[in-house]
């Protein structure tokens, strides 16, 4: 089900959706939800949707950090869950271990008795067969009867029309849409309807159009009675959260809450010499309008407008959740820059707070040491040790500041081996400082086309980040220092022109080829003085003050200050 063009890139479901079929004369409506953690905001609210759950585990990786948190929503909202373990058909996977992991972690969200007593189907999505014995058979119908023998039917109360808005899409043709269950009474086509909004405001407003889930699409009907999930027409101005409701007695339903935000960004204009190059919408103005048009549908996502009115400050709940917006917003034309990753720090009981995480890290045998050094020395904690298989499985307890910038030493330390998964958990004391970035960078001196032959001359001084003919300009990050400390470096110099040879090309054979960044990878690479633009098709680092000397005037300024 995922076909947002980011999720198929990523192979990760970002947002959820609906499908829904109909089997032994029962209609049942699926939402496929999100499994990372970082949007963890959309699984909230779609959960209320639901009349039950069931929560997919991988046959040899057993239950996730995110599992966990998945879990204790749908525990929350008293869901009874059915397990079921796919991918038996890995090799090596451990389908009986992974069931008594996930009994333990129902045990320790305190699930109730009856939720303990959860039904297990066993089997693989890929060879297209589930049920509870383990043993591969022809399809996944006993699946398909264990939903209909444990899901309970839609509770349904007596009264009048009550639909609470818990997603929201858009067509072209039709405009906004909103998608929510009919959890009261029944709405049709036409009906006058009061749109009861979160902040206490009722409007009347007429239902337009209605439609129920049918197969991966869309149906569309006359009425909606009490059960079944809907998506309505016609109502333009409404958010998540809302309630339509009867026209004469409006009823509102409770406010969906979600969890708070750990990290916030800044967002401002690009303000590079290369601005609106490259971009469609580069406003402070149009930065705005989008931000503000996200919060609408991305509950997790808070804005606020920073002092000086030409950035903002953006709440979420980590960085690919963040990152996914950034790299949405440059899809549809935008140019922006971002600064580094702030976790959101707390005062609790007079101590000043910082978010923790739970990371989790698979690894082959032989780089297990070196994975637990890295978290170690950022101020992690491991939690649990243990062998599967081939692969060492370790467990660490860190703050989320530690984790910024983990995943790339992670990997170089790993070969490429290491899994590592993480989660929020709880805030927690403050941790004192956790070392940044081993490297400084190299940064150009002045603007142009860089060469082949300045890139070639400065290769043994770090690794590049742009290609030779690629335009920089001043205070552009183009390397990584093989050493601490930053470094100005001439990447435009030509070699004098004695013969026909082009100046983008010279020497170009010998040069490494650039260390391609994804946007998140500069997310977790930058620091504090340093920030990225962003447009449709370039991401580049920066300093935040471009010019040398200000930039040194500035650092000093720092020093004297710490003082
Ligand atoms: N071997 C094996 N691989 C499977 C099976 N089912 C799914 N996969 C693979 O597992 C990977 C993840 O599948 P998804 O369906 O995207 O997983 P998901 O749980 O929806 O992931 P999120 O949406 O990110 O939470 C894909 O590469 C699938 O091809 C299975 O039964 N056996
Ligand atoms: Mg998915």
């Amino acid at each position: 089900m995922d076909s947002n063009d980011l999720e198929r890139e990523r192979g990760i479901t970002i947002f959820s959706k609906n499908a829904a079929v109909t089997y032994k004369d029962v209609k049942i409506n699926v939402i496929d939800t999100p499994g990372h953690a970082d949007f963890g905001g959309e699984v909230e609210r779609v959960l209320k949707m639901a009349d039950g759950v069931i929560l997919l585990v991988d046959a040899f990786e057993g239950p996730m950090p995110q599992t966990r948190f998945v879990l204790q929503k749908a525990l929350q909202l008293n869901l009874h869950p059915i397990v079921v373990i796919n991918k038996v058909d890995k090799p090596n996977c451990r389908p009986d271990e992974v069931h008594d992991a996930v009994f333990e972690l129902f045990f320790n969200l305190d699930a109730t008795e009856a939720q303990l007593n959860f039904p297990t189907y066993y089997g693989s999505g890929k060879n297209g067969w589930f049920n509870d014995k383990n043993q591969a058979c022809e399809d996944i119908t006993p699946l398909m009867d264990g939903i209909l023998q444990y899901v309970p039917p839609p509770k349904v109360s007596e009264g009048t029309l009550q639909m609470q808005i818990t997603s929201l899409d858009y067509s072209s043709f039709l405009g906004r849409i909103a998608i929510g269950k009919v959890s009261r009474g029944s709405i049709r086509e036409n009906q006058q309807v009061t749109l009861a909004q979160t902040d206490g405001t009722m409007r009347k407003i007429k239902v337009r159009e209605l439609y129920v889930f049918e197969g991966m699409g869309k149906k569309k009907v006359t009425e909606v009675q009490a059960g079944d999930l809907c998506a309505v027409v016609g109502i333009e101005d409404f958010n998540i959260g809302d309630t339509i409701a009867d026209a004469e007695n409006p009823e509102a339903l409770p406010v969906i809450s979600v969890d708070e935000p750990t990290m916030n960004m800044l967002f401002s204009i690009n303000n590079s010499p290369f601005f609106g190059k490259d971009g469609k919408f580069v406003t402070s103005r149009h930065l705005r309008d989008r931000l503000m048009k996200e919060t609408e549908k991305n509950l997790a996502l808070r804005v606020e407008d920073s002092p000086g009115g030409e950035s903002f400050i953006v709440y979420g709940r980590g960085i690919l959740h963040l990152g996914v917006l950034i790299e949405t917003m440059r899809r549809e034309g935008y140019e922006l820059t971002v600064g580094q990753p702030q976790v959101i720090v707390k005062e609790i009981d007079g101590k000043k707070c910082e978010p923790y995480e739970t990371l989790v890290v698979d690894v082959p045998q032989e780089f297990a040491s070196k994975v637990i050094d890295l978290v170690t020395r950022r101020k992690g904690e491991m939690l649990v040790m243990e062998t599967k298989g081939e692969m060492q499985h370790l467990e660490f307890e860190i703050p989320s500041r530690g984790l910024i910038g983990l995943r790339t030493q992670m990997l170089t330390a790993t070969t490429g081996e290491a899994v590592m998964a993480h989660r929020f958990s709880e805030y927690k004391p403050w941790k004192g400082s956790i070392p940044g970035r081993n490297n400084g960078v190299l940064l150009a001196k002045q603007g142009g086309q860089s060469t082949g032959y300045s890139l070639d001359k400065l290769q043994d001084r770090g690794r590049f980040f742009i290609d030779p003919g690629e335009e920089v300009y001043t205070g552009q990050i183009v390397a990584e220092h093989i050493k601490p400390g930053d470094l100005v470096v001439n990447v435009v110099e030509g070699k004098k022109l004695t013969n026909m040879r082009a100046s983008g090309s010279d020497a170009a054979t010998n040069i490494a080829p650039k260390l391609l960044m994804t946007l998140e990878e500069c997310m977790e690479y930058i620091e504090f003085d340093e920030c990225i633009e962003v447009t449709p098709n370039f991401i580049r680092m920066r300093k935040v003050i471009l010019n040398e000397d200000e930039r040194k005037k500035q650092q000093k300024k720092i020093n004297t200050e710490a003082i």
